[in-house]
């Protein structure tokens, strides 16, 4: 597990942009209008409730970093259970993590998660490059299309892997935009899916929190047998409000959530 929070997030980008060309840019356009560094909200991580792989071992890699455990989430329709994880320091990004609740699935998804995860031992996950060490598995391009059948989520993972599913820009730390609804305007004058399923702008001053994302680019992914092109990340944004206590929100809204896993939805 790496032992400096900054290698870790650099290495997570590094990863995470390589597939993600969308997110690059807008974050060279934000970086240009803003002239200073771009400050991430949080990360996002998925998996599935297997050992050794569960959301508990994900989050092992931030509790060594001095991360101590926010809030949970349930979304019973997607069968998906999160946590955050959030640090003293206000400038380390908030990580969010899922995980797929894989006994309410079907027990072909069941047998396909499994073996997937079959062959990852106790020290690939404690290893420093665990969290960006993207699939272990082969998959063909039928079972992608059979997870994709029942679960967005377990084909997203099943053909992704380990790795930032988004990073999130701070919008309270942007000089230059001060509301989601600028930084939708600005991504569609770019040219920039947003996602706008539950509409563009996710929550709402009273729920502390408004949220937007693009919509995953869609990238080609080698199969065992053959080439595909699917929704791999996207790039979101997001805008906290202050509690009574005069301190900025720090939780999440599983009703927004909800929305943004809709953000590598495949749609084919
Ligand atoms: C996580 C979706 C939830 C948020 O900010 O509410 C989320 C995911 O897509 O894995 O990131
Ligand atoms: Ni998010």
């Amino acid at each position: 597990m790496h032992t400096d929070r900054n290698a870790l997030f650099e290495n997570l980008w590094q990863d995470y942009r390589a597939v993600t060309p969308s997110a690059a840019k807008i974050h060279r356009i934000l970086g240009a209008e803003e002239g200073q560094a771009i400050i991430n909200d949080h990360i996002a991580l998925r998996t599935f409730n297997l050992k050794p792989v569960g959301l508990d071992t994900l989050a092992a890699h931030f509790l060594a970093l001095g991360y101590r455990e926010g809030g949970e989430y349930h979304f019973e329709g997607k069968k998906l259970y999160a946590r955050h994880y959030e640090h003293a320091d206000p400038e380390a990004p908030k990580v969010f993590i899922s995980e797929l609740l894989t006994e309410q699935c079907s027990p072909e998804l069941q047998a396909i998660a499994s073996q997937l995860v079959d062959g990852i031992t106790d020290d690939k996950v404690t290893a420093d490059n665990f969290l960006y060490s993207g699939r272990h598995w082969d998959l063909d391009s039928s079972t992608y299309r059979q997870l994709l059948e029942e679960s967005e989520y377990a084909a997203w993972l099943g053909a992704w892997g380990y790795r930032a599913n988004h990073f999130t820009v701070s919008v309270n730390h942007l000089t230059n935009f001060e509301t989601v609804t600028d930084i939708n305007q600005l991504l569609k004058d770019k040219g920039f899916a947003v996602n706008a399923a539950g509409g563009e702008v996710k929550g709402s001053p009273e729920e502390l929190l408004e949220q937007s994302s693009t919509m995953a680019d869609r990238v080609p992914v080698q199969f065992s047998d053959r080439e595909m092109t699917i929704p791999s990340c996207f790039y979101e944004f997001a805008l906290r409000y202050k509690k009574p206590n005069g301190t900025l929100y720090s939780g999440f809204v599983a009703a927004s959530a909800d929305k943004i896993f809709e953000s590598t939805n495949a749609g084919i």
